[in-house]
């Protein structure tokens, strides 16, 4: 029988053979695995653990907490503290960011995550996940400990992206730049198991996934490539698409990771001043580059998400991203304006 591979293993692996995980990064990366696992204990339980439900708080963005979004961020940041592998963290669930306490040694990284990706799922039982970035900590010049602006880096500076998935199976997704590797937890071992690596998503597909209901609000570039969907057969396409939506970017794009497809939050006409919806630092960048990393395409309709500079931490974006042949023919219905 096939020797079963852990996630440490992998990674020790991969230090020895290209050097691409030197140890910090390698700790970080198990210390986040081990926070997921903590978090997924808690999806599981559900109503048995007391988890459901609204937290009656908001964030920084001026949506409302759930008590899993608040759980899930305890939880990051409680086993990433005090490791000696990170300087700061930065959350979609924080104002600002937090820098790991004086009386642990700091590290050379900085941790950016949503703790817990498609709220609006968590109370009836749908695929919620958890999506991480890791950054360096900059050189600086400022003589100081860290400040926002060390985090404001393009997404092609990243050095690891990844996500779990808490669903029928709970999933870890994981690049360090050298294609994608997928890990399933085994709930009996305790541990993640290699399941699959060098993942490829289909350059072509007949699936989409946007949110329909928004559809009067869209910009004429997305208007025409899901019109031209839409026609199926008998349209420019030639050919019948199939949709889904599922509400949970993680499971979206974890979907086209292992089946294609194209997945979109374009920016919409509702709030005209906001890029979209979904946030660059902790959404876009990580899944951009799991998407490049898989030979898929990611742009916010004009230019590579990858190599957007970032203004500010909880800065928005719109998001094209899967399949290389349909995210180019999205991009290029907006540059032919
Ligand atoms: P969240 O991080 O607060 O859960 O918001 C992000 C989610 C994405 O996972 C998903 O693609 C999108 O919001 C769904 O938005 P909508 O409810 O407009 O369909
Ligand atoms: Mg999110």
């Amino acid at each position: 029988m096939a020797q079963k591979i852990s996630l440490t293993r992998y990674l020790v692996e991969q230090q020895r053979s290209d050097g691409s995980i030197p140890s910090q990064l390698r700790l970080l990366l198990e210390v986040v695995a081990r926070a997921c696992k903590s978090i997924s204990q808690a999806v599981n339980k559900g109503a048995l653990g007391g988890v459901l439900g609204s937290a009656e708080s908001e964030n920084v963005q001026g949506e409302v907490q759930k008590k899993l979004d608040i759980i899930a961020n305890e939880v990051l940041i409680e086993a990433n503290e005090w490791g000696g592998h990170l300087a700061a963290m930065a959350s979609e669930e924080m104002d600002s960011i937090h820098l790991v306490p004086n009386r642990y040694p700091q590290g050379e990284y900085l941790l950016l995550f949503d703790p817990l990706d498609g709220s609006s799922n968590i109370d009836v039982n749908v695929s919620i996940g958890t999506i991480f970035s890791v950054l360096k900590k900059p050189e600086n010049g400022h003589g100081q400990g860290v400040q926002e602006s060390d985090f404001l880096q393009a997404g092609n500076k990243q050095v690891a992206a990844g996500y779990c998935i808490y669903g029928p199976q709970t999933t870890l997704v994981l690049t360090v730049g050298n294609g994608v590797a997928m890990f399933t937890l085994d709930r009996e071992q305790g541990s993640f198991i290699l399941t699959q690596e060098d993942i490829q998503i289909p350059a072509d597909t007949k699936e989409f996934a946007i949110n329909m209901s928004n559809q009067r609000h869209w910009a004429e570039p997305v208007q025409r490539y899901i019109g031209e969907c839409l026609a199926g057969k008998e349209g420019p396409r030639g050919k019948d698409f199939n949709m889904r939506w599922i509400a949970s970017m993680v499971a979206d794009v974890h979907r086209i990771l292992m089946r294609g497809g194209v997945f979109m939050y374009p920016w919409d006409k509702r709030e005209p001043e906001k890029a979209g919806k979904l946030r660059l630092m902790y959404e876009a960048n990580p899944m951009s580059w799991i998407v490049e990393q898989a030979g898929g395409a990611a742009t916010n309709g004009t230019d590579r998400i990858l190599d957007l500079a970032p203004n500010k931490l909880h800065e928005r974006v719109a998001v094209v991203l899967g399949s290389k042949n349909e995210v180019e023919r999205v991009t290029s219905y907006h540059t032919a304006l």
